[in-house]
């Protein structure tokens, strides 16, 4: 919990950091660091229309806060907040490029107004609490290379709109409860390198498109209930593959042995589908993988984490 509590702290910090260039303040007393990090968070949002933030002032215990949730071992440190529908203007910030919220508490749904956050590079809202579809208004955001939304209670289904997000490179959906097909626009993403969709109740084929966005290195549909052939020219259309899971699935055909010629590929994991053949041992004869599935699954590849992606590089 205390980790959290930091990434939540570091993460307004960071925010605030970004929009102000203000860097943070080196000492500051343990059990004020919370009301700190929302106070920035506080300053940072330009308009309150509902007052959701009235009550944070200095008259009122920061645990006394709307929307504040603090723990019970530690009645000082923030473990949620939540402001969903108080319509705060996030979208005020046009210059915000970075959002970086992964792993807190945060309820409610993603808001619309990001989407006029037009210079937003980068939106990591990895591990919350978040509800509600993935709001089409995102669409706007033609900046956006990073969309990680994974580890959530969101519902719906992937919205054809991603594949208008043309400068995006990685994305995660993993864990976000959302059924339905992968829309064929997600072929439109000519630069994607991460694509993270597994844990969700994902059906129907993978858009064949999918299979040839040549850029891709890290391709996780693991744990849906996806059906169809794996492409016999994948190991060619994909010739950046590092990582290639497809375990727990419906997937049927044999798996290529063009995977092969996809010299960098590192690992690759697709027990529980209704393949034929004996490709595991084939794969392994054939392709000489440095074969880590087993310790790369239990090193949490059914767990979305940050680890697993390129960090922001400004
Ligand atoms: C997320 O927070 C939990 C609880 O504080 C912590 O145990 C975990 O290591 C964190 N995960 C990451 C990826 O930072
Ligand atoms: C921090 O601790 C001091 C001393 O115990 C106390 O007076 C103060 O109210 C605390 N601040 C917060 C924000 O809880
Ligand atoms: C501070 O918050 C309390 C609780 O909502 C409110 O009653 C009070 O008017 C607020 N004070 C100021 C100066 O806004
Ligand atoms: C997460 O949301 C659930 C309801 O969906 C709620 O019961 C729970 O308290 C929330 N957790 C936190 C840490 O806010
Ligand atoms: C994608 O962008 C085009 C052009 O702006 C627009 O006409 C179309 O409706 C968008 N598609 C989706 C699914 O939002
Ligand atoms: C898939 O759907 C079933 C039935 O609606 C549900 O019980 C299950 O939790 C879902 N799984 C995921 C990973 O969302
Ligand atoms: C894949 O790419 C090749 C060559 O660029 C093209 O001929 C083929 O139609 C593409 N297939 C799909 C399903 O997009
Ligand atoms: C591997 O690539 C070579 C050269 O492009 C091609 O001739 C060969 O058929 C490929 N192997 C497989 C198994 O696809
Ligand atoms: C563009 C957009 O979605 N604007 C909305 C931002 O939030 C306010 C308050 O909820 C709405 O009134 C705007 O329509």
């Amino acid at each position: 919990m205390a980790r959290s509590l930091i990434v939540l702290y570091t993460a307004l910090v960071w925010w605030w950091c970004y929009l102000c260039n203000i860097p943070p303040a080196s000492s500051i007393m343990p059990n004020e660091t919370d009301r700190l990090a929302l106070v920035a968070f506080q300053a940072a949002i330009v308009q309150d229309p509902f007052g959701a933030l009235t009550s944070w002032n200095h008259s009122v215990h920061h645990c006394h806060w709307n929307g504040i949730l603090c723990g019970r071992r530690h009645p000082d440190r923030v473990i949620g907040l939540t402001l969903d529908s108080q319509g705060l203007e996030m979208g005020r910030l046009f210059r915000l490029q970075t959002i970086e919220f992964s792993n807190n508490s945060f309820g409610g749904g993603i808001p619309n107004n990001l989407s006029r956050c037009l210079k937003l590079e980068w939106l990591n809202l990895i591990d919350n609490n978040l509800t509600g579809n993935i709001p089409a208004e995102l669409g706007t955001l033609s900046r956006l290379g990073t969309l990680a939304l994974g580890t959530n209670k969101l519902s719906g289904t992937i919205p054809p709109f991603i594949g208008n997000l043309s400068s995006l490179y990685q994305i995660s959906l993993a864990e976000c409860n959302l059924h339905g097909e992968i829309p064929e626009e997600i072929a439109r993403l000519r630069g994607l390198r991460y694509v993270r969709l597994f844990v969700n109740n994902l059906s129907g084929k993978v858009p064949s498109g999918l299979y040839n966005i040549s850029t891709i290195i890290w391709l996780s549909v693991a744990d849906n209930q996806l059906e169809g052939n794996i492409p016999p020219e994948i190991g060619s259309t994909l010739p950046n593959l590092k990582f290639l899971y497809l375990f727990t699935n419906l997937f049927t055909g044999t798996l290529p042995t063009s995977l092969s010629n996809a010299s960098k590929l590192e690992d690759i994991y697709f027990p529980e589908n209704d393949f034929s053949g004996t490709m595991a041992r084939d794969l392994r004869k054939h392709l000489g993988l440095r074969y880590s599935s087993l310790q790369m699954i239990s090193a949490g590849q059914c767990r979305e984490t940050l680890e697993n992606f390129e960090v922001f590089d400004g």
